[in-house]
């Protein structure tokens, strides 16, 4: 490969919506202004790939090169980029930070002005795409990142350097889930030591919300879901108590929770994406000071509705975040030192390891609900 040139590559094509993606020849081009090309060294599977890989809504956004929580080495630069140098290990990230920007610049968001954070086919700044394949089709991006590809170019907005010595399994789970669930703990509700903390939803950003509570100092933390035996691996990232949802009989979960934690938990996260579970989260934290916080991922157009008395009178605060409320270049490196200390434990989230070739199987076994983290390999 020479900087300045077409890199002939493979890519995991996600061509039509649900159907295994097709290893297939591309072409990146090379990095334009505020770009890198990055050699992708591994990649792991996000439930947001699979949703994207799945959506038949119009208009339908393939074919499409998926995936966005990965490490890789930067193998050229484009013009106006003084941040890295080719050889510098990046982790690549969906949410922008530009540095530059009255949002980047304050502390209280994560949430760049700069270049707004969209779930867009094209590259960020001129919108247009830096995949072709050898018959001259487009291919579109994902979430800025696209690392279902050997070679991917990432806005510098978008990337991360950090210390080589990491090992590249682990630090490709802070390029997305991990960051998001941890940071949701740390940055967005900021939990004290002594917190009752309460988790709906115990796949892999539950646990990492778990994980932030229980380095945090949380004594209480539980997890809520619908299948018995995620209390078990739980155990490992700090649940302390589980409530099945199934087994609940007449109540509404939110009061059980209200009679477990004497008038409600300090913080709830919802870590699922329902509507449902965003307003009994709500109804579960303590008046007072009790913080709702939404991750999980719902249809847009959908509504949560709060009874207004509550609104009004029981001083509770309900927020959402995006990758946690982290700021990506601040952050990151932050989280990084907290694994090396290890205070942070990254290990116990990769269930599997598989290798390029194979990637459908990452897919499967997300569907499945089998693994928390699939690595896979370039
Ligand atoms: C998600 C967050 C919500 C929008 C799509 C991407 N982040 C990463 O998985
Ligand atoms: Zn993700």
């Amino acid at each position: 490969v020479e900087a300045g040139k077409p890199i002939l590559c493979k890519a995991a094509v996600a061509r039509k919506p649900g159907e295994p993606l097709v290893i297939e020849e591309i072409i990146v081009a090379p990095p334009s202004h505020h770009e890198v090309r990055v050699r992708i060294i591994c990649t792991s599977l996000c439930q947001s790939d699979v949703t994207f890989w799945k959506l038949k809504d119009l208009p339908a956004v393939f074919p499409r090169i998926l995936g966005h929580e990965a490490i890789g080495v930067v193998e050229s630069v484009g013009e106006d980029v003084d941040e890295v140098v080719e050889g510098d290990v990046v982790i690549p990230v969906f949410l922008p930070d530009c540095g530059d920007c009255a949002d980047c610049k304050s502390k209280k968001s994560n949430l760049c002005s700069k270049l707004p954070f969209q779930v867009s086919p094209w590259m960020p700044r001129d919108k247009t795409s830096r995949f072709t394949n050898l018959k001259g089709e487009v291919l579109y991006h994902f979430l800025n990142v696209s690392s279902f590809s050997e070679y991917t170019v990432v806005d510098t907005a978008h990337i991360v350097k950090i210390d080589p010595s990491i090992p590249p399994s682990k630090a490709c789970l802070l390029s997305c889930g991990v960051s998001t669930g941890v940071g949701a703990a740390w940055r967005t509700a900021n939990v004290e030591a002594g917190s009752t903390v309460v988790i709906f939803g115990l796949g892999s950003i539950g646990l990492a919300v778990a994980e932030g509570a229980r380095i945090s100092g949380a004594t209480k933390i539980i997890g809520v879901d619908v299948n018995q035996e995620k209390f078990e691996i739980a155990k490992k990232f700090g649940v302390t108590d589980f409530v099945n949802v199934g087994e609940c009989g007449d109540k509404p979960v939110s009061q059980v929770i209200n009679e477990m934690t004497g008038g409600g938990a300090d913080y709830c996260f919802e870590c699922v994406g329902l509507v449902s579970l965003m307003e009994q989260a709500y109804a579960c934290c303590r008046k007072g000071w009790g913080k709702t916080i939404i991750l999980g991922v719902e249809k847009p157009e959908s509504r949560v509705s709060l009874p207004c008395a509550d609104v009004l009178q029981s001083g509770k605060t309900l927020t959402g975040a995006l990758f946690g409320g982290l700021k990506a270049k601040s952050d990151i490196p932050i989280l990084l030192k907290r694994y090396m200390d290890k205070e942070l434990e990254l290990d116990k989230y990769v269930t599997h390891e598989i290798n390029f070739k194979d990637i459908n199987k990452a897919f499967d076994l997300l569907l499945e609900g089998k693994s928390l983290r699939c690595v896979i390999w370039m």
